[in-house]
């Protein structure tokens, strides 16, 4: 960023800021919304969770049963294929990795791979290894505020990046999908809907992974 130019209060500060803006991205305060189709409205009445695949033992939570998991909350920089990026978000939801310790979810030895399983039938994958991360929440709040029904209500996954601690493996924002309803653990992987379509299945954002 150039001196020439005040810096606006949105802005993160200019510690490590070299290692937190990944390259080709740009900061704004904004909060774009961004997916395919339309936005969906399932009632909380009929809405459940569903974890299947490679588990030792299936769940069903309602969302009555899913307000009752381990609580955690996030600050993270997400970071979006579209070259935008938002600094210092703060999610609310519950910790995969929490779940799995808690023994809430017996994923098999074998599974490595998690499927995000949105309405529409909307997937997108990640490596389990990264859904375990503490970067990688599934969220039910943002800024202390229910999801908007753009961004993902009543759940959402979000992935980004740590600003004390960016790690190689960040990726960009897309691997977050929102109105989540499945879990599916898989031992092999499986490209999700943008994966299919010619983005990058990695997606590594300092790497600049966004389509192939
Ligand atoms: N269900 C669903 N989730 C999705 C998408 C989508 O098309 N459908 N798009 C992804 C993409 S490309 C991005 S950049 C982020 C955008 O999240 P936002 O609209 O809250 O900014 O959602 C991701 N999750
Ligand atoms: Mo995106």
């Amino acid at each position: 960023m150039s001196a020439d130019r005040e810096r606006q209060s949105w802005e993160p500060k200019e510690e490590g800021e070299g290692e937190r803006l990944p390259p080709g991205q740009a900061w704004t305060k904004r909060f774009p919304v961004l997916h395919y189709g339309s936005v969906p409205h399932t009632p909380l009445e009929s809405w459940d969770l569903r974890v299947f695949g490679a588990v030792e033992r299936q769940e069903r939570w309602t969302w009555d049963e899913f307000c009752e998991l381990p609580r955690a909350k996030v600050k993270i920089d997400v970071h979006c294929v579209t070259r935008w990026s938002k600094a210092d978000t703060e999610w609310e939801g519950v910790h995969l990795r929490t779940l799995i310790e808690g023994k809430y979810i017996l994923p098999k030895p074998s599974a490595q791979y998690l499927l995000q399983h949105c309405e529409n039938g909307f997937t997108v994958n990640v490596p389990l290894e990264l859904a375990m991360s503490p970067n990688f929440l599934l969220a039910t709040h943002y800024n202390g505020l229910p999801l908007e029904p753009e961004h993902g209500h009543p759940l959402r996954c979000v992935v980004g990046a740590t600003p004390e601690r960016c790690g190689q493996q960040d990726v960009y924002f897309w691997k977050g999908g929102k109105w989540l309803r499945g879990l599916e653990f898989l031992e092999q992987d499986k490209l999700g809907f943008w994966e299919q379509s010619g983005y990058h299945n990695r997606a590594n954002i300092w790497q600049e992974q966004r389509f192939v």
